[in-house]
């Protein structure tokens, strides 16, 4: 192939049909509305103003990170440690030609906890949250919603497109810079070559310049493109691929939900039979997660039909559907 047929190429990829995700301010979208259209219907939303009274907003900058964080090593990628104040430096140095690292291995409870009084109350759009439940199996269990910390310069992006792992959905808070998402339909999986060994990663690395040789079928993909700012939250659908980059500097944070729209497929997953034949503890496995579901649904569905109750907020924290219900004993 000569030069111009590869620009040409290239041109194409571009091409593919490309879906704005919709922004919607969250006076504008009651939590269940959120819930019926968009988790109910596994569809991408972006919602603006999700938490307004986080003061991050206003006190998460890079040299807020550099000035009180910068002495503590952190994991920034797989494998790599830094002192925060170099991973700061390499951020606010990043280019589009030179991207310096992209932070994303900081769970804020573990590493950082002091910084939760500065998201809080918590994002009511981040919830149920399944995963707190202690009838979540131990493996799975993040009492604290394991919020994730994301940090990059210009350039900078997510080192994987993906889909979360267990069949969560994931939604991704602004709170300083702009950041890019790229999202694709699960109905679009083949278009975006999976690793054969990791099928929930994706070969393409760079979406602007998708190697149509080796990925020709990626045209046919719809590309669900949305820039996000600050107080604005992406809504990221179980089973939805997306990579994310950085448009201008950019501080977020990351958390998972679970409830019943994805229970189904998280048993799948989490009992899948890898190795053939009848397996009785999965088996078992599969019935105590079909129950511990059953139960926490009922929770789910007292607290919508029966909020500040003494029974909604004594059974709450089996399946919190509130930030309220979560700090229930
Ligand atoms: O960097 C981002 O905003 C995406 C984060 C993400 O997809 C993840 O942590 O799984």
């Amino acid at each position: 192939m000569n030069a111009v047929q590869e620009a040409a190429e290239v041109v194409s990829a571009q091409a593919a049909r490309i879906v704005p995700v919709p922004k919607i301010n969250a006076r504008d979208l009651p939590y269940e509305i959120f819930l019926r259209d968009y988790v109910a219907t596994n569809r991408p939303v972006v919602i603006q103003d999700a938490a307004p009274g986080w003061s991050a907003l206003k006190t998460w900058t890079p040299e807020y990170f550099k000035n009180n964080y910068g002495s503590q090593t952190v994991e920034v990628t797989y494998g790599v440690r830094q002192k925060l104040s170099d991973v700061m430096d390499g951020v606010l140095a990043s280019t589009a030609e030179k991207p310096g690292p992209y932070l994303h291995k900081v769970i804020i409870h573990q590493h950082m906890p002091a910084l939760l009084t500065d998201l809080s109350p918590e994002n009511t759009y981040a919830f149920p949250r399944r995963y707190c439940s202690p009838l979540m199996p131990k493996r799975f269990h993040r009492p604290d919603g394991y919020l994730k910390l994301l940090i990059g310069g210009v350039g900078g992006k997510f080192p994987l497109m993906h889909f979360d792992s267990d069949n969560a959905h994931a939604i991704i808070t602004e709170i300083y810079g702009d950041k890019e998402f790229v999202l694709f339909a699960p109905e679009d999986t083949a278009y975006v070559y999976p690793h054969e060994n990791s099928p929930a990663t994706s070969q393409i690395d760079d979406l602007d310049h998708v190697d149509l040789n080796r990925f020709p079928e990626f045209p046919k993909a719809t590309q669900y493109r949305v820039v996000i700012g600050p107080g604005e939250a992406m809504f990221v659908p179980s089973r939805w691929w997306h990579s994310a980059r950085v448009v201008t500097t950019s501080v977020s944070v990351c958390t998972n939900i679970m409830h019943s729209t994805n229970w189904a497929g998280f048993i799948d997953i989490s009992c899948e039979n890898t190795g053939g034949g009848i397996k009785p503890s999965l088996l078992a496995k599969r019935l105590y997660l079909l129950v511990a579901g059953m139960v926490m649904g009922l929770v789910e569905s007292i607290q919508r039909n029966w909020p500040g109750t003494s029974i909604a907020r004594s059974l709450g924290y089996l399946s919190p559907i509130n930030p309220e219900a979560r700090r229930t004993p």
